[in-house]
């Protein structure tokens, strides 16, 4: 495998770790904010931000690679309102899917197959976690600044399972 292209993936499974951290920190400020719909439905990415990591790990040592194991850089965890929290989950998303096409482009310059392959499920993942934060930011918008509609999203919020 190409020198650059393991550095970008290594690079990768820490920041999947860091949107997991970024995750949890939008969980815990929904938590403080009792809204537990909010909370455990970014606690559920928060989770499948770590299997994404996992996917990176395991990729890595399937092809005899290392894995750095770097610190996680520390989040921001405190955000104005919902709506500040919410479209910090959403820039954050496009970020990652820039960073997933990065990582493709050099994979493609290398004529590496099996890598592009294996990152075409994250082209996909992504476009499903942004059309989901986008659709969240749509939410917060329509409905945060009323209490009574904010307590039925929080509901809703709270059946997305893991
Ligand atoms: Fe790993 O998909 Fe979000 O960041």
């Amino acid at each position: 495998m190409n020198k650059k292209v393991i550095k970008l993936l290594d690079e990768q499974f820490n920041k999947e770790f860091y949107s997991a951290y970024l995750y949890l920190g939008i969980a815990k400020f929904f938590a403080q904010k009792d809204l537990p719909g909010f909370a455990s439905w970014y606690k559920v990415q928060a989770e499948e931000e770590q299997e994404h990591a996992m996917k990176i790990y395991e990729y890595l040592l399937d092809q005899d690679q290392d894995v750095t194991l770097a610190p996680i850089g520390e989040v921001k965890v405190k955000f104005k309102d919902a709506l500040e929290a919410v479209k910090a989950a959403d820039e954050h998303e496009h970020y990652i899917t820039d960073e997933i096409v990065k990582i493709m482009d050099a994979a493609v310059k290398d004529g590496d197959y099996r890598t592009q392959n294996f990152l075409n499920w994250f082209i996909e993942e992504q476009q499903e976690e942004e059309t989901n934060s986008k659709e969240m930011v749509a939410k917060v918008q329509m409905l945060g600044k009323d209490a009574k509609n904010l307590y039925l999203l929080d509901k809703e919020l709270a059946s997305r399972e893991g």
